[in-house]
């Protein structure tokens, strides 16, 4: 262990529940980490629910928690808290998860597919979220979507003319290829957190540009990805949370729907 590292570090425990937190009011980046604990039926409490959740998660961005000696001031939200462990990173957060709740392949089988999983789950995130993202802030993340409205437009163009086909059609390929192996999963014939953060950008793409969401399913080039996107809402815990109070509507998050942006390419 590197001088100056504490000495004692403790493992978090199993049962300890887990706590998200994460701006309250828009599903955001923390949508994924709900996902995977509602898919696993874990218990987790969210500070999009608890009194004076937005308190909690300034207390993190303004680097004043966690100040415990042991876990690094995270820069932005997703955290998880799980007993004295501290993350951020929402793939860092997934790769914890999923592996703790049976959401990666099976380590004594094939040690290597986390590292498979987790590279499908990046590569979603890349294309179908934080893309999206700059579809409505290209020029600036701090300033408003108003001031950087005609760069938005420019980006949206070329987004649903090439890039968002080119993510689709990459999936698609990745769930016709022989490690996808059986069902409408992309990796190993089972459900993977890569197949929920798949299934949540789909549905938040789906709502931002819904035009050229309805065109690409119309041409039946990435039926799989489509049916994937069924098969994760049809999962019942996941169906039961879609349809809870806990799923928070798109408004202001990294998917948003505006008129001008809903091109048809
Ligand atoms: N790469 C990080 C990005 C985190 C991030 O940008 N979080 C947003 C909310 S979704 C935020 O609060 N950002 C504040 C900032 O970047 O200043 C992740 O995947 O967790």
């Amino acid at each position: 262990m590197a001088s100056g590292a504490p000495a004692t570090r403790q493992q978090s425990s199993k049962d300890e529940p887990y706590h998200l937190i994460y701006w309250p009011g828009i599903p955001g980046r923390g949508e994924h980490i709900r996902l995977v604990l509602e898919e696993a039926g874990a218990q987790y409490t969210d500070t999009a629910f608890t009194e004076d959740g937005i308190n909690e998660v300034l207390g993190f961005v303004k680097g004043k928690v966690p100040d415990d000696g042991i876990n690094s001031p995270p820069l932005a939200p997703p955290i998880l808290e799980h007993g004295d462990l501290v993350i951020s990173q929402t793939s860092n957060i997934l790769q914890y998860l999923g592996t703790r709740l049976g959401l990666v392949p099976d380590a004594d089988k094939d040690p290597n597919g986390v590292y498979r999983v987790n590279a499908l789950a990046l590569t979603a995130l890349d294309g179908l979220s934080n893309e999206p993202h700059d579809c409505h802030h290209p020029v600036a993340t701090g300033l408003y979507y108003e001031d950087q409205k005609e760069e938005s437009k420019r980006k949206s163009e070329d987004y649903v003319k090439n890039r968002l086909p080119k993510f689709m059609s990459y999936f698609e390929r990745v769930l016709g290829s022989k490690s996808s192996g059986s069902g409408p999963w992309l990796y190993g014939s089972a459900l993977s957190y890569a197949d929920l953060v798949l299934f949540q950008c789909v549905d938040g793409v789906k709502f931002m540009f819904p035009k050229a969401m309805a065109k690409l399913e119309r041409e039946g080039k990435h039926t799989k990805v489509f049916a994937l996107h069924k098969a994760v809402a049809e999962r019942p815990r996941i169906r039961a949370y879609l349809d809870s109070p806990r799923r928070q509507r798109y408004s202001n998050g990294i998917y948003r729907y505006y008129e001008e942006l809903d091109i048809e390419p």
